[in-house]
């Protein structure tokens, strides 16, 4: 039998962990990611009041396989710390900083219903157990919000191309459309003067031709394990040659479309959080640069290295042909 060697995403070249961040981070992944320690893992990774019970290694799928492209397993910088990446987050679901960790631990998991409908023959309702079962794959990707910080993070999915196999849009189908869990009650959100005018749930929206991407991914999991609730259990879109904010977290409907679907960012600002929102360093934020990005490098938030953004994040020779 030939002998296959499939790389996994933490043997980065030695030359990216430069930093004591990036050496912690490869030690921590090599202590969870590996097959054999993560079966016998008993050990929380972040201190067990941040476990959430959907913060488990995934059952069935050991040892975790890295993506088949090689391309999608380097990221040319050091990992990002995993506790870092997972105490600064964007969910407005449950507040408007970043320290929001806590307070998504209200959301519930328990009967989670993933509802794929619209123009498509094969209309579908995906459960937990059905998300599992596609063929899951490792892949670290850069990661870069409008915002201006980035980071970089092992995620555990499958391609969003997966989903378009299943369910068949039809020729009518145009766009698609990303509907993120609401419940004002559990949720509550920052309430802003003079209103509570946030247009949740959060939704957001890919051309079917973005979405049919190799880059364009689902995750159902991270650093190794099943996402954590303020990362967007159970189930999240990641677009990583567009901002952050295209990728709608805690999925609870996914829609084809005919027409542009409206999204939430840009419904509340046009002006400065664009449909496309491709990563484009030229394309300065009506308030800020996007030449440079800040990442969250080493072991403290305020630890911040500035490196130049590059042009759908890096991602030109995969994306390009999308963008005439
Ligand atoms: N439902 C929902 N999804 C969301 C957001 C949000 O507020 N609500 N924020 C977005 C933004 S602006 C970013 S940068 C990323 C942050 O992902 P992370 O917290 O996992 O790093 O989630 C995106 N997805
Ligand atoms: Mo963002």
């Amino acid at each position: 039998m030939p002998f296959i060697h499939i790389p996994q995403p933490w043997q980065l070249p030695e030359r990216e962990a430069t930093s004591e961040g990036a050496f912690l981070n490869r030690r921590r992944f090599l202590q969870g990611l590996s097959g054999i320690s993560i079966a016998g893992a008993a050990l929380p990774l972040w201190g067990c009041e941040q476990q959430s019970e959907a913060d488990q290694p995934i059952i069935g799928v050991q040892p975790l396989p890295a993506s088949p492209n090689a391309d999608f397993l380097q990221a040319g910088r050091p990992i990002t710390n995993e506790t870092l990446a997972a105490t600064h987050n964007n969910f407005y679901e449950y507040g408007s900083s970043k320290n929001i960790w806590k307070n998504a631990q209200k959301l519930p998991l328990e009967d989670w219903k993933v509802e794929v409908t619209g123009l498509v023959s094969q209309p579908r309702t995906y459960d937990l157990a059905d998300l599992y079962k596609f063929p899951l794959e490792q892949r670290l990707y850069r990661f870069r919000c409008v915002e201006a910080w980035a980071m970089v993070v092992p995620w555990l999915g499958f391609p969003m191309s997966a989903i378009l196999k299943d369910v068949e849009p039809t020729p009518q189908a145009k766009f698609v459309r990303f509907t993120s869990y609401y419940d004002r009650t559990i949720t509550k959100g920052p309430i802003f003067p003079p209103g509570d005018f946030l247009p949740f749930p959060y939704h957001e929206a890919l051309r079917i031709e973005e979405m049919a991407n190799d880059l364009a991914f689902f995750a159902v999991g991270i650093y190794g394990h099943t996402l954590p609730k303020q990362h967007g259990a159970p189930l999240r879109a990641v677009i990583p040659w567009k901002y952050g904010f295209k990728g709608a977290k805690s999925i609870v409907k996914i829609e084809f479309t005919d027409t542009q679907p409206e999204t939430f960012w840009n419904t509340l600002s046009p002006g400065e959080y664009k449909f496309e929102a491709n990563v484009e360093p030229e394309v300065a934020h009506p308030r800020w640069s996007q030449r440079k990005e800040r990442l969250i490098a080493s072991g403290s938030q305020f630890e911040w290295k500035e490196i130049p953004t590059l042009l759908y994040n890096g991602y030109g020779e995969f994306v390009g042909n999308l963008y005439g």
